[in-house]
Parts: C-alpha cells; structure tokens; sequence
C-alpha cells in the first residue's frame, strides 16, 4: 500500500488515528492536542509515516531542507518510487539548486511594487464587494464573499482568460487532495479532474495570457533567459493551483472565527496594522494548509529520533500553530495577538511565495467590511468540505450588524 515503509519504528510513540480519515478531517482540531502530547516525533501507523506536531519540530524540519527534501514530493506520494499526478512544481516540489532560480524568478513577479501598483484597485473591488453585501442583512461568508473577492482581483492579475475561471477552484482542491492518499475524499475530487486540468494547462499557455499581467510576465523573464518557456508555463500553473483555493479558505476560516469570537470583531480597527494582525490571527488560529509532508534524503535524527532515509515526516502546521508551548491561550481567536512566528505559510526556503498577494486581499477586504459593518454572527451552522490539505469551509450563513 502506498506510503507504507517496511520498518516499524520502536523508538518512537505510535498511533493509530489516519490524519487523512473523514473522522479527523471534519475536526482535525479536536486531535491535535493528543499529537502534540504523545512526543515531538511519533509514527502514524495508518500511512506508514513519521509526523512532528509540535512548533519546535515542525519548524525544524521545515528549516533543514538539505535533509528534509520536497523533490521527493510534498504529499504522501514519493516521488523516487511513484509517478506524481501531474509534473512536478518547479517551486513547491524542487530542492535548490533548481528551486533557488525558479524562486528568483516568481519573487519578482508578486513583488511589492507589482502589489502596490494593483493595491488601489483591489481595494476599490473590496468596497463594491461589500457595498453589495450589506444591502442584505444576511449572506453566506463563504459563496458571497471568501469566494467572491479573490475570484475578481487574482484571475485578472495573472490576466488569465475571461472564460472558465470557475476551473480554479476545482483544479486547486484536486491539487490539495493529492497530497494525501488516494481515499474516497480523493476519488471523489476527481470527477471533474480532466476538464479542470485541461483548462488550466491551456490557460498557461502563452497565446491565451493578456498583454499586463504576472502571466505574460512570467513569460518575458523566459524571453530574457532567466528560466525556460516551458518552466515559465509550469511556474504559471503553480500560481494558478495555490493562489486561489487558499485565500478563499484563508477567508472563510477567518470569517469563521469572527463568529466565533464575535467579540474580536469591534476589537479591529480598519488600518492596515489592525487588518495584518487579525489575517494573520486567523491563519494561526484555523489554519488554511493543515499539513505538507517532506522526505527524509539521509539517515538522520530529529528530536533525538532516528529517522532513516526515505522516510516520509508529515508536519502538521495547524497544530504547531496551537501549540501551548508556544502560544498563550492557543485555542483563542484575539485579533490582538501578534501571530508573527506561525506556521500557515509555512517556514524556510518554501514559504509562501504568495502571502503577500493574500495579506493585500484580505486587509483591502477587512478595512472595507469594518468601515460598514459593526457585527457579524453566525445564523446557521458552517458547513465543513473535506480535502486531504486544506482546512475548507462550504458555507457559512452570517447575519450583519451595519454601522
Ligand atoms: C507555498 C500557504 C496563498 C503561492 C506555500 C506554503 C504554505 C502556503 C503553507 C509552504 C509549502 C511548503 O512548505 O511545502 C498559503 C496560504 C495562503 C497562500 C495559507 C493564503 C491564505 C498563496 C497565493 C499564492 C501562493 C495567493 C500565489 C500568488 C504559493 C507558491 C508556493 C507556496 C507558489 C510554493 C513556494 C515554494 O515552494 O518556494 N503557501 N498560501 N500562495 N504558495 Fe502559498
Ligand atoms: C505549485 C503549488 C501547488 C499547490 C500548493 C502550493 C501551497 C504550490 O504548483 O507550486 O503551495
């Protein structure tokens, strides 16, 4: 079966609990505490892995990538052993030397004077958005509105073609699924795989990019010979499958803890400041990517653990992000807090090449919304999607308090 090695650590706690099953997934905070109790490394016996919890381990194995190499595939999949779903990322799925140029590359296409020149149209975006929200008292926060403002800025940036644009969401969450094992949540994902995936290997293609966007830039960095036209095609579809299904759900968890915390809410001014802190607060406190698995290139040791070669460490960013040793009151959503030093985007040479794409969204979002809204609650309860990565809400039915 895959992911299973043929050893049986001894040194190590091990457990039974599938971090992929639906029981976990529909409330993978509900088992966290147990993982990082057990030991800052155990063996998860249902798919045959190691998996680290805790903030310390988690960020170590994430810092030493020399050791702990993503070329081998960052789902359960090894690549060395397995024919991945589709080519590798040229980012997310490549080790230096490759993924140092490769980086260079997309770097200067999401920089900040790239961001600060779409920054005033994102926010006028986010002022319509919500000026048609609030004629209604109440609305779904996850279709209304996590889905709606990064399906109107980001396709446009990358100035992908105006048809199909729906495919995003669809690829994106096939994406994320196929880092986990190939259970019923997978299969079903992919019913509409070949359609989505057709869509989006044509929408990276040169002749259907617009004149201005970070597509056609991409491109233009090829044209000066910083990386190939076929990397530059394959560096598109990476933007393409984590841009999108992130932020909305990055959103929608933070919707979802506003209703929670339906105090939090007033607590957050409409500054930039005040906005950073709470998208950041959310992506801490529910975070989007639960997890991301890195391959073992070496015999080696991680809190005092052997680890040999080829094998596969699941980390588990959502709970280091609630780790009591590292946070006061990790289960409390406070939009005062300061998240600095969380996991959701990741750490090292692989962390989030968008995130400043998602914080310019999500604070042109927030500032727009607290300027007209007082309150937000929940009328209804939210409706989990199951996906092997992401922490994914469906629905989310809010009522609104206007200022
Ligand atoms: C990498 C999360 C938004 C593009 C990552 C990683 C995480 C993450 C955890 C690290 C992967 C690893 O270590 O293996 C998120 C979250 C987002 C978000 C929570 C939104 C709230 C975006 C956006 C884009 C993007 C908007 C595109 C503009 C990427 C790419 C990588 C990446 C290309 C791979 C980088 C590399 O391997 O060097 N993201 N992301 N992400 N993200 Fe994001
Ligand atoms: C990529 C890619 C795909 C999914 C997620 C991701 C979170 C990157 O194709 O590079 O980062």
């Amino acid at each position: 079966m895959q992911g299973h090695a043929s050893h049986i650590p001894m040194d190590v706690p091990r457990l039974e609990i599938d971090p992929f099953s639906e029981e976990f997934l529909s409330d993978p905070f509900a088992y966290h505490p147990r993982l990082r109790e057990i030991g800052p490394v155990f063996w998860l016996e249902a798919i045959g892995v190691y998996g680290v919890a805790r903030h310390e381990e988690v960020t170590q194995v994430l810092k030493n990538h020399e050791v702990f190499v993503s070329s081998r595939g960052v789902g359960l999949a090894d690549f060395s052993k397995e024919k991945p779903i589709r080519p590798p990322s040229l980012l997310l799925e490549a080790d230096p030397p490759l993924h140092n140029r490769t980086r260079d590359v997309m770097n200067r296409i999401v920089a900040m004077p790239v961001l600060k020149g779409l920054e005033d149209e994102w926010r006028a975006k986010a002022k319509d958005l919500v000026a048609e929200l609030i004629r209604k008292d109440e609305f779904d926060a996850v279709i209304d509105l996590a889905e709606e403002l990064p399906m109107r800025v980001f396709p446009d940036a990358v100035g992908l073609m105006d048809e199909g644009r729906h495919h995003l969401l669809t690829y994106a969450a096939i994406v994320f699924n196929a880092f986990g094992p190939r259970n019923k949540i997978f299969e079903d994902g992919m019913a509409d795989a070949a359609e989505a995936s057709e869509w989006v290997a044509k929408a990276c293609k040169r002749e259907n990019l617009k004149e201005d966007g970070w597509g056609e830039a991409v491109y233009k960095s090829a044209d000066r010979g910083d990386c190939t036209h076929a990397e530059a095609e394959r560096l598109i579809r990476s933007l393409l499958s984590a841009g999108v299904d992130t932020t909305v759900n990055g959103v929608s968890n933070l919707m979802y803890a506003f209703t929670q915390f339906p105090d939090e809410w007033e607590k957050m001014g409409t500054d930039q400041s005040s906005t950073r802190r709470a998208f950041n607060e959310g992506l801490r406190w529910r975070s989007t990517v639960q997890t991301f698995f890195r391959t073992a290139a070496q015999d080696t040791t991680l809190a005092n653990i052997n680890i040999p070669e080829g094998s596969k460490v699941l980390t588990f960013l959502a709970a280091a992000n609630r780790d009591e040793g590292r946070w006061e009151n990790p289960n409390d959503f406070s939009v005062t807090r300061n998240a600095s030093g969380h996991v959701g985007f990741g750490h090292g040479i692989h962390v989030c090449l968008g995130q400043m794409v998602a914080r310019m969204e999500a604070d042109a979002l927030l500032s727009a919304m607290r300027e007209k809204i007082s309150r937000i609650t929940a009328v209804g309860a939210p409706k989990i999607r199951l996906n092997n990565t992401l922490c994914s809400i469906e629905s989310l039915p809010v009522k609104i308090e206007k200022i």
